[in-house]
């Protein structure tokens, strides 16, 4: 068993560091944030992921897993640290890998292991990380082995897939790769697959996520084909996905979280190759105002209405709002409908009415950070219900007393988990994405 030092104790973090201590490595959690250490000390999980708080628990109670305050000394160091992007450049901010590097480099001695999980655009760990590590005198595959293995969980299952999934491992030279092979050999149960190369494992992780972000926007523009087909687009995609060789994902409002909707455009950053990746970020980016269209369409105003979103979390069973759906759509809904009411003023008419009234609503999301609204405020007086997130909690709803608490009769299922037939044959008038 070694001794490891994590970097960053957020999503990825935090259970990786739960993971090491509870295979009985020595296992030393640091963040930045001392608000964050503080909380961990005291026993208290900031994070909603299911199983996370009594992994932790067992981890902290074992001795295994201690929260420090500064970096320590350590065989292994994991860097798990946001890369946080810019939505007007489409660049990532690697300020946190390199503070992070800084960080390390007065503990660092020969010997050590430095591993960079966070996701990053190709090329970082060799020429952003270690130059910064290697200012402490040491040389990175001669003195320390320095390595990229990529973070591959899914929120709502991060502590399975931390075990289970396959890991890439790419270090700067192949004594690197081994070094940290053998840490993720104590806990990880699937496929080991290395390179001697960190870029590469770098661009792997990122061609996962694009492959996904690209598929999920051929599937929103197979939904809206099937809509002008009068098809039901989901039913469609479930009998194509019976090939063998075919497996199209489910259309739905958007693509959110801190991965999908933003790793394709790390691809960019050292190529201008962006052509079907950057069509695909826009088709997704567009389902916004392809679901006001239908509201619009089926509403006739926007104006004076009232439309309970339901879900703001960036996918079902998560309390995560990073890059969410339904705040996009919030948004857009807001804009389309002011400039209802301006095109109305400027046609002579009296000047447009209220607004639109949004009230969202999300059982999973902290309301004290968003302007939230319990369920029954949301859908009381509501015009339409648009189901924004896939929640097991609104898969359990009964059309009766939603239909009986509305003003109006539209349901909008974009991510259709509900009975379509049992909804209609209630009274609803429901469309899907
Ligand atoms: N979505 C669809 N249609 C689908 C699947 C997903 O519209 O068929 C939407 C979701 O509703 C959500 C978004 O895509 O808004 C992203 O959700 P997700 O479940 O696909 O992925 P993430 O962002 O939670 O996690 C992804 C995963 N990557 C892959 O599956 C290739 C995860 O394994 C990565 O570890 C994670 O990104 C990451 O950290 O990079």
């Amino acid at each position: 068993m070694s001794s490891v030092c994590v970097h960053g104790l957020g999503y990825i973090g935090l259970p990786t560091a739960a993971m090491l201590a509870n295979y009985d490595h020595d296992v030393y959690g640091y963040d930045a944030s001392k608000e964050v250490t503080e909380q961990l000390r005291g026993g208290e999980v900031h994070l909603d992921e299911p199983g996370l708080r009594a992994f932790v628990t067992q981890a902290l109670e074992s001795g295994q897993l201690n929260i420090v305050e500064e970096v320590v000394e350590a065989k292994y160091h994991v860097i798990c640290v946001p890369t946080p992007f810019d939505e007007e450049s489409k660049e990532a901010d690697l300020n946190y890998v390199r503070q992070a590097g800084k960080a390390v480099g007065p503990h660092l001695r020969s010997g050590d292991t430095v591993i960079l999980e966070s996701t990053v655009p190709p090329g970082t760990t060799f020429n952003e990380l270690k130059p910064v590590l290697e200012e402490s005198g040491l040389a990175a595959g001669k003195d320390f082995a320095l390595v990229h293995c990529p973070e591959t969980v899914l929120p709502g299952n991060i502590i399975t897939e931390l075990r289970q999934n396959n890991r890439i491992i790419g270090g700067v030279n192949g004594v690197s790769t081994e070094a940290a092979v053998r840490l993720y050999r104590s806990f990880v149960e699937g496929d080991i697959r290395t390179t001697e190369d960190a870029t590469t494992a770098e661009f792997v992780k990122l061609i996962q996520n694009t492959f996904r972000d690209t598929n999920i926007a051929l599937a929103n523009e197979i939904a809206k084909l099937a809509a002008d087909y009068d098809i039901d687009s989901r039913e469609a995609i479930e009998m194509a996905n019976t090939h063998p060789r075919v497996e199209i994902h489910q259309p739905g409002p958007g693509v959110g979280g801190h991965c999908l909707p933003i790793d394709p455009w790390f691809l960019g950053y050292g190529s201008d190759q962006l052509d079907l990746i950057e069509t695909a970020r826009e088709i997704n980016d567009g389902m916004a105002c392809h679901i006001v269209d239908i509201l619009r369409e089926e509403l006739g105003t926007l104006d004076g209405r009232q439309i309970a979103l339901l879900g703001v979390a960036y996918k079902g069973n998560v309390g995560d709002v990073r890059q969410s759906p339904a705040l996009d759509l919030a948004a857009e809904l807001q804009q389309a409908a002011a400039d209802q009411s301006q095109l109305t003023a400027d046609g002579g008419n009296q000047l447009g009415g209220d607004g639109v009234d949004i009230r969202m609503h999300d059982p999973h999301v902290d309301d004290q950070v968003l302007d939230l609204v319990g369920f029954d405020e949301a859908v009381t007086g509501a015009d339409a219900v648009v189901i924004t997130t896939d929640h097991d909690e609104f898969a359990e709803l009964e059309p009766a007393p939603v239909l009986n608490s509305m003003t109006g009769d539209l349901l909008v299922d974009t991510k259709a988990i509900l009975p379509e037939r049992e909804w209609i044959s209630e009274g609803f008038s429901l469309r899907r994405i």
